[in-house]
């Protein structure tokens, strides 16, 4: 009997160090210590032997279960720190590699360019006003002297929702709401920028979207100079102090008399160049005395109200100001274009 649990040891030990994982240790303790293990087998063979025998064959199968389950612990606990490990140097973070960089926004262009152009005028006492871009065909066109006959309204210039119902084609009618709401006994000093809507095949100059900024300023002794030296003060902080302005003579249904502004090229300073087509100046905006018809059907007496109003197109500033060639670059939302001016 002492021999075959001997025997029955050493083989046991064998195979927990053959053993190759946790599995095959749970067989081998099966095996041999489990209900039906060989180990307990022998042992239920101990009733055979005599009285002083089965004592000492007793504390030898003792001393053989704890040897085998000692080695298996043991392999056991080998498997088990490999295991950790394992799992350590698989989920080991490298604290030194350098942070994911995070993309970080920035404002579009025309928003900087807006508010920059927002920025003077508030300066010079102007509110900011806006309004909807689905406009009535009564605020857009008939408040503003644009007839029901004008070329300016026909289909092909506009985005018609309805027969009454359009997309702007200005801001201009958000002037025109604006002095209705100050019930024609209270000066209006305001801007209103915003996206506009033209019916237009797009090219590297002309978008059926884009965005402009006017300007309307009506009180009781507004005169043509006030308009002058509003858009010299605006040319020059805006462009440069050494700018210079000329107004030409223009035309517009809301304005009279109208005038065109143009700046002295910044390049080249008024002698001719590619950026100012060899003329010396840039045309910047539309501006004029607000025409009589406007005031009163917006309930002001042109008797003893005036005023002067001006337009202009902050995607054609920006394009001046930063160089860009096509304006459809401010609408095709390209981040490679976009981000260039992200430092603003
Ligand atoms: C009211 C009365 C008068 C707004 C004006 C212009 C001249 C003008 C164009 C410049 C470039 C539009 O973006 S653009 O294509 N605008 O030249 N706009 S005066 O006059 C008004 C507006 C509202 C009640």
């Amino acid at each position: 009997m002492k021999e075959q649990l001997q025997q029955l040891q050493a083989e046991a030990i064998e195979k927990v160090e053959q053993a190759t994982d946790t599995k095959e240790l749970q067989d081998i303790r099966v095996a041999y210590l489990g209900k039906k293990g060989s180990l307990t087998g022998v042992l239920r063979g101990m009733g055979k032997l005599d009285k002083e025998e089965r004592p000492i064959v007793g504390e030898i199968a003792n001393q053989v279960r704890e040897k085998i389950t000692n080695a298996l612990d043991g392999k056991l606990a080998v498997f088990e720190e490999e295991a950790l490990n394992k799992k350590l140097a698989a989920e080991a973070i490298d604290v030194t590699l350098p942070g994911r960089p995070i993309s970080v926004g920035g404002p579009h262009l025309l928003t900087t360019i807006i508010e920059e152009i927002e920025d003077l005028f508030i300066g010079m006492g102007f509110e900011v006003k806006e309004g909807p871009e689905v406009e009535t065909d009564y605020y857009n066109f008939e408040a503003l002297n644009l007839p029901k006959d004008h070329p300016a309204r026909d289909m092909h210039d506009s985005f018609y929702i309805t027969n009454e119902l359009l997309l702007r084609t200005h801001t201009s009618p958000v002037q025109a709401r604006t002095m209705q709401k100050y019930d024609g006994d209270k000066p209006v000093k305001m801007i209103c920028p915003g996206k506009v809507y033209r019916r237009d095949s797009d090219d590297a100059t002309h978008s059926h979207q884009f965005t402009q900024l006017e300007g309307l300023y009506v009180g009781k002794n507004v005169r043509m100079s006030d308009l002058k030296g509003t858009l010299d003060t605006f040319a020059k902080k805006m462009f440069g102090a050494d700018r210079k302005i000329r107004l030409r003579p223009s035309f517009f249904p809301f304005t009279e008399p109208s005038v065109e502004m143009d700046i002295s090229c910044k390049v080249c300073g008024g002698d001719g160049c590619s950026v100012c087509k060899k003329t010396g100046w840039i045309e910047i905006l539309g501006a004029g005395m607000v025409h009589p018809r406007v005031l009163s059907m917006a309930g002001y007496d042109p008797e003893v109200y005036s005023g002067f109003a001006f337009g202009m197109g902050p995607d054609r500033i920006a394009m001046l100001k930063y160089g860009v060639k096509d304006i459809r670059d401010f609408y095709t939302n390209d981040v490679r274009f976009l981000k260039q001016f992200h430092h603003a």
